[in-house]
């Protein structure tokens, strides 16, 4: 079950240089200046989050890292692009979206999102 939905993308205006943060019903923070930015960190806090990353203003060319948190936390990825996971320590990776970048993760239970397979990907069996 999922206590809260944490999405980073753009303020839908492109190249001005803003993206927003919204936390659930914490609201949305809003990020101005993003092209001086080099590392964005969010932290979700406690609950259950689902955590998802749009594409960002292109203005901002820094480093993406969120942190779950405590509870079950969520990194959601692309819908309709290939997403490349590596998981790389207990609960933590990277997510690779060629349409998005690239952003790191830790304390994120769950990986989820994506309906673009390889064949490969679907041939896998055990004999
Ligand atoms: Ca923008």
């Amino acid at each position: 079950m999922v206590d809260e939905s944490v999405v980073i993308e753009d303020d839908g205006i492109a190249r001005n240089g803003t993206i927003s943060v919204r936390l659930g019903d914490a609201g949305t923070q809003t990020i101005s200046a993003a092209e001086r930015i080099t590392a964005l960190t969010v932290n979700a806090g406690s609950g259950n989050d689902a955590i998802a990353r749009p594409p960002l203003d292109s203005l901002f060319q820094g480093s993406v890292t969120v942190n779950g948190g405590s509870g079950q936390n969520t990194i959601v990825g692309a819908a309709d692009d290939p997403n490349v996971w590596s998981i790389t320590g207990v609960d933590a990776g990277t997510l690779a979206v060629a349409s998005v970048g690239t952003i790191s993760f830790s304390n994120a239970q769950n990986i989820a999102g994506g309906n673009v397979h390889t064949p490969s990907s679907s041939r896998a069996t055990v004999r």
